[in-house]
């Protein structure tokens, strides 16, 4: 960024006042995107999708954040790895984004050949003098956190993804995300800025009067209201729910699932968060009728009451993951003002479509939740790019996540500009 727009963000960055929302430069100016691309996306371990994306030898997966472009690949030899993809030619983008099967990564341009170990296989008309050696894919550091698949473009990856891979995997292990596929996948694009994404997947105060289809006991009272602004129904609901949620850690910790809340949302570089919630009164899954969308169950999973096991990361995803299938969200900033959120479905890799879960009843609550939760993104980026826009305070009660996404995301850029 230019020394002028380095010295307006240091002075956004400081005097950015704790528990509002960010002022209206952070939503909508193209250098601070451009900032925040180097400084957060760049810099931290972003979440890309599942092995079940590459479950073959053979298979790649392109994503792209923002300009850089990521090929992941599982080799013959079952390794996962991922690079840069660029050529060591002239540069040229290699493969387009999405999914394929290759043998080898071939350049378009002059048909440079690489391995899927990244090395230059192939490379005609170079001379003598030409080491092929030299002139292998620049590599990106990956790491499988149980399955989900984190990519870091920094030279120096943070560390502290081992803590986290530490923590989840036990978490994450019995729904065994290595044994399921992709049953659907989505891409939306949201009007508004990432930091209006994520922060509008910290709260569930919308909820209520936004999205009707992911039934409000699943995780209203959850995400905590003012104790004095219930009514006596509400209350008794706030009540029980916090006693069901007791009772089920209990019985759940009992069975081998780890359901405890941990959180390091806003102390780590890598920072994450996650809790196994009850579902409705002993609903299943995420569903409509709260029962399983699948009739394979996960890993090893005998209970279908199991809850959901949410895991949120910084910056860029969260996860649900019931007893019969598993939802996963990437975020990938555009630009300033649009953001794509990638949506994948996964169900047991022997589950038939028709025959095992029905794709409609499948995704039908997380479909219609995304299109809702777009639209609250776009009235959110449209008032912070109006003039009259103030940040105004976030609920000590329903927004102590937002809190932590926005104090997470002003330490790494204050941390990043010195
Ligand atoms: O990948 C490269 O460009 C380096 C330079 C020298 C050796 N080679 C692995
Ligand atoms: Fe890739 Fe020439 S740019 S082979
Ligand atoms: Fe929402």
């Amino acid at each position: 960024m230019s020394g002028q727009s380095h010295e307006s963000l240091t002075n956004l960055l400081a005097r950015r006042k704790p528990g509002y929302a960010l002022e209206a430069p952070f939503y909508t100016d193209d250098a601070i995107f451009e900032a925040d691309m180097d400084y957060i996306f760049s810099r931290h371990w972003i979440y890309v999708g599942v092995e079940p994306d590459i479950a073959e030898p053979g298979d790649a997966m392109v994503v792209n954040i923002g300009k850089a472009s990521v090929i992941i690949t599982r080799d013959d030899d079952d390794q996962v790895r991922a690079f840069h993809n660029v050529c060591r030619h002239r540069g040229a983008r290699m493969i387009p984004e999405g999914k394929t099967m290759i043998g080898n990564i071939v350049c378009p341009y002059h048909s440079w050949t690489y391995g899927l170990d990244g090395d230059l296989k192939f490379a005609e008309h170079m001379g003598e003098d030409f080491d092929r050696a030299c002139r292998g894919l620049k590599k990106v550091a990956i790491r499988s956190v149980g399955g989900l698949l984190f990519v870091c473009l920094a030279k120096n990856p943070p560390d502290d993804v081992e803590e986290m891979a530490r923590v989840m995997e036990p978490y994450l292990a019995p729904h065994d995300i290595r044994n399921t596929r992709v049953a659907f996948e989505s891409d939306l694009i949201e009007n508004g800025n990432w930091k209006l994404t994520l922060e509008n997947n910290r709260e569930c105060y919308h909820c209520g009067p936004n999205h009707p289809e992911l039934t409000i006991p699943l995780f209203a009272y959850g995400f905590g209201y003012a104790p004095g602004a219930l009514d006596e129904e509400q209350l008794r609901d706030a009540e029980r729910y916090a006693e069901l949620s007791r009772t089920c850690h209990t019985r759940w910790e009992g069975e081998g699932l780890p359901s405890q809340e941990v959180d390091h949302l806003d102390d780590r570089v890598t920072g994450f968060r996650t809790e196994r919630l009850p579902i409705d009164q002993s609903g299943e899954s995420q569903t409509l009728d709260t029962k399983a969308a699948c009739r394979i169950p996960l890993g090893a999973l005998k209970d279908k009451v199991v809850g959901g096991l949410s895991f949120w990361t910084q910056p860029n995803s969260w996860h649900h993951f019931m007893g019969d299938h598993i939802v996963t969200f990437t975020v990938l900033p555009i630009d300033a003002s649009h953001t794509l959120v990638r949506t994948k479905w996964l169900v047991h890799k022997d589950a038939v479509e028709g025959v095992d879960y029905d794709l409609q009843r499948l995704t039908e609550v997380w479909q219609a939740t995304n299109q809702q939760d777009a639209d609250l993104v776009e009235i959110s980026q449209q008032g912070a790019e109006d003039p009259a826009f103030e940040p105004g305070p976030y609920s000590p009660y329903t927004e102590g996540l937002v809190e932590k996404f926005a104090a997470w995301y002003i330490g790494r850029m204050k941390a990043a500009l010195g």
